[in-house]
């Protein structure tokens, strides 16, 4: 602890200050038969000495000013907090008790005033002292304790600080991992309030964003080999290529002297205040680890005087300095201990030359804090002193007293400070404690020789509307392995359109498989989580990222099949008429007499309408076209059926020809058009029978009807034909049985095959398969009944006789 103030007869005010000059306290023996000592401090800190001596100028330059205090002194008494929080517990009972207790420790001044702590480091060093101030009302300024904890006025309420609260830091943090579009971070924060507050408060915010966490680890305190090796496997085998740490120089070093020595690179570091510019941190051979490192600074500023200040250190000025002296020559001998063997020191040695944390004052971050809370304090003193009596704060309009004061009265005054910062012009005033959030965003750039250099490559602002709190220079920025392009850090890339996320059961909800959408389902949208199912006419794309109209099916006229379809039926119809020419020029002999020639006819016609009927199959379906191919085809072949009938009755010489034609017709025509009526076939789109196409269809109306109708032509046919095969016996030279069964068996065979290949076809090949059936069939009939009668006409002529029509006799048996 160092402590003092010149003598001189001005009026005397102590300003406390703690800072954390060593790192951690000396670990015990545990031997508990001896007399307990307070713990001794290892580990000599060069930047947080250069923020002690940075209190005294500060105090310094106050005493010399004119127009601050200028009738009063101010005094100092600064205690080593040492890191650890009993030590600044300890210093604060010290330092609000005046019982020198810690050894070593010595305080002059007696009888002055305590004004303020200025202090005391750590976040958790000040919530416990804070607490114990709290109790006796006595005013805090802390310096860089950042704590968003700290800030509750009613836990703490002397407490104020001149660090931005973290609160800040971590919502500007959030928005940096959002404005690059990283989804997948790890976390690393120290194992005290700093570090779990304000990665609790981090988190908080990127996780309503949508962005995972992939590991949260804790930097132990105390040093722990295996926590550390855990940590660094851990950091070692995450996707996620950023990592975020909240947490002092002190607590990190160590982690991240065994991730240097494990060789982890290719990630991108976000650092927090605590160590953005740290030299603990940078040293040299860190720049394949930490290069490209982001991170917040709060304000810097140049302070002019000061590095003469700290060159010109007195080395006996006291215990601090003196060990400080120690720390300065013992590096030095050890960097010159080949070339100058003696190394002998007069203390004096210009500090100038030496390169160290302490003399550097290019990043006077929190030093600049500690500057502005010793103001801050002085500030408030010159308005406590140069109150106007009878215009007081206090109760009846009184003043308090500079050589006599409560600190409670000291706490009004700091509460309402409101001064600007010497040097820097920056107006400094407390809002429930807390300083405006105002950060520097620092890219670490790996220059030419290797080294590191901190560029400011952005600002934040927290007290700026949301939108406008960060302005960042994107293309400045030089990120690991000097690269120019932000590195991506997700854990699953995007779901492009037509795929979904399908969930990771137990993974962070960042994690996710594509899962490609099934046909007729699509996904318009990056990761969509559903597939929309495309409605009755539309089918998927084959990309699956629109719907499309389903590709209409239909046998058009154009089409090679349905020109092919057209000239057979157009071939058959003509073969058809042919044949009646040859009868009606024929139509007195024996041969077209023999059969009645209306039934030649009627039999001839009958299939010239089944041939053309097969057109009107083809083509886009209309309702008109249903109705009549099926009707044409239901007749047609009514028709060609019942003519074979009576032709076999004929032949069996069962009926008069004529007279039972009507009787068959009638029933159906009856029969069709009341199926026209009441249930008329239609076209109809099918859109179950295949996905990807709607096929135009004729729908026949009625099951039962098309069953009645086409059933009777079976019955028909079955009548035809049994009769038919009675009669081949009868031989008449003509053979006009035979013909018929043959005929009608093959009429059978077609449309007995026409079944299984009309079942196993989809689309417009159904029609293609009916027209062929009722082609064929249409042809068998002709070929077998009128091909071997033509014969005769046109080659046989002189068969053409009466004679030949007679049935022989039978030849008699035996
Ligand atoms: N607030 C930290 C401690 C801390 C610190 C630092 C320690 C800050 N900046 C720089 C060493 C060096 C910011 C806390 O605990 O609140």
């Amino acid at each position: 602890n160092l402590s003092g103030y010149k003598n001189t007869d001005k009026k005397k005010v102590v300003v406390g200050g703690m800072f954390p000059v060593h790192m951690r306290i000396a670990s015990s023996n545990g031997n508990t038969s001896n007399v307990p000592v307070s713990a001794g401090c290892v580990g000599f800190n060069f930047r947080t000495f250069r923020w002690t001596q940075t209190m005294l100028f500060a105090i310094n330059e106050i005493n010399t000013r004119k127009d601050l205090l200028p009738n009063t002194e101010l005094g100092y008494v600064i205690y080593d907090s040492c890191f650890t929080i009993s030590k600044a517990v300890e210093g604060t009972l010290t330092y609000l008790t005046g019982q020198d207790e810690a050894v070593p420790n010595y305080r002059c001044g007696t009888g002055a005033p305590l004004a303020a702590l200025v202090g005391a480091g750590g976040s958790d060093l000040s919530i416990a002292t804070a607490r114990i101030m709290g109790l006796y009302h006595f005013p805090q300024v802390s310096y860089c304790s950042s704590c968003s904890a700290l800030e509750s006025k009613f836990q703490f309420p002397t407490f104020l600080r001149t660090i931005p609260n973290d609160r800040n830091q971590s919502t500007a943090m959030a928005q940096l991992v959002l404005h690059f579009g990283w989804t997948w971070v790890g976390t690393i924060a120290a194992d005290d309030d700093y570090g779990k507050y304000g990665i609790k408060d981090f988190k908080d915010q990127v996780e309503e964003a949508g962005v995972c966490i992939s590991f949260s680890e804790t930097l132990p305190k105390v040093s722990s080999p295996q926590d550390i090796q855990r940590i660094v496997k851990t950091v070692a085998e995450s996707t996620a290529k950023i990592i975020v740490v909240f947490s002092s120089d002190v607590d990190l070093s160590p982690l991240i002297a065994e991730l240097i020595q494990h060789n982890v690179t290719n990630r991108t570091w976000i650092a927090s205040e605590a160590w953005v510019t740290s030299a603990l941190i940078n040293q040299p051979g860190v720049s394949s680890l930490l290069g490209g490192t982001l991170g917040f600074g709060v304000k810097r500023a140049d302070i002019p005087g000061l590095q003469e200040h700290l060159l010109n250190l007195d080395p006996y000025a006291d215990l601090l300095t003196e060990e400080f002296w120690e720390k300065v020559r013992s590096l030095k001998r050890l960097e010159t201990a080949r070339s100058v063997p003696d190394g002998l020191c007069t203390g004096k040695e210009s500090l100038a030359k030496m390169n160290s944390t302490y003399s550097d004052v290019s990043q006077l971050r929190i030093t600049y804090s500690v500057y502005k809370a010793v103001y801050a304090v002085a500030f408030a003193l010159h308005n406590l002193e140069y109150c106007v009596p009878g215009q007081g704060p206090f109760v009846g309009n009184s003043c308090a007293d500079i050589t006599n004061f409560e600190p409670w009265q000291l706490m009004y005054y700091l509460k309402n400070v409101r001064f600007k910062v010497p040097h820097t012009d920056e107006e400094i005033y407390f809002n429930e404690g807390d300083v405006e959030g105002l950060y520097d965003i620092i890219n670490w750039q790996v220059n030419s020789d290797g080294e590191i250099s901190y560029v400011t490559i952005g600002l934040y602002n927290g007290s700026a509307a949301p939108g406008d709190r960060m302005t960042i220079k994107n293309n400045s920025i030089i990120w690991n392995n000097q690269v120019l392009e932000p590195p991506r850090s997700v854990c699953s890339e995007n779901c492009q359109p037509g795929t979904r996320k399908g969930i990771r059961q137990g993974e962070p909800v960042c994690c996710f498989d594509c899962i490609p959408c099934a046909d007729g389902e699509i996904s318009n949208t990056t990761n969509a989580r559903e597939c929309i199912l495309c409605s009755g006419d539309y089918w998927s794309n084959d990309a699956h990222d629109v719907c499309v109209p389903k590709i209409i099916e239909f046998l058009a006229f154009g089409e090679p099949l349905g020109i092919t379809l057209i000239a057979i039926s157009a071939f058959g119809a003509l073969v058809t008429i042919a044949v009646m020419i040859v009868f009606i020029m024929h139509i007195g002999t024996p041969l077209v007499k023999a059969n009645d020639a209306l039934l030649s006819f009627t039999l001839l016609l009958s299939l010239v309408v089944t041939f053309l009927c097969s057109i009107v199959y083809l083509g886009e379906p209309q309702k008109w076209s249903c109705m009549t191919s099926q009707v044409a085809l239901a007749l047609g072949f009514a028709l060609c059926l019942s003519d074979l009938c009576i032709c076999a009755f004929v032949c069996l010489e069962i009926i008069p020809c004529i007279s039972v034609y009507p009787c068959l017709s009638i029933f159906r025509a009856v029969a069709c058009t009341v199926w026209l009526l009441i249930l008329p076939p239609h076209p109809r789109k099918n859109t179950a029978a295949q996905n990807i196409k709607i096929i135009l269809e004729c729908d026949e109306g009625s099951v039962i009807f098309i069953c009645c109708i086409f059933g009777y032509d079976i019955l028909l046919a079955l009548v035809a034909f049994i009769f038919a095969f009675i009669a081949r016996k009868l031989e008449d030279n003509f053979s006009e049985g035979k013909c018929m069964t043959f005929g009608l068996l093959v009429f059978f065979i077609v449309w007995i095959s026409f079944v299984p290949a009309y079942l196993s076809t989809r689309g417009k090949f159904m029609v293609a398969v009916q027209i062929f059936a009722i082609l064929a069939s249409s042809f068998g009939v002709l070929t077998c009944i009128f091909l071997p009668k033509c014969y005769v006409l046109l080659v046989k002529p002189e068969r053409n006789t009466e004679e030949m029509l007679k049935p022989r006799p039978k030849p008699k048996e035996g």
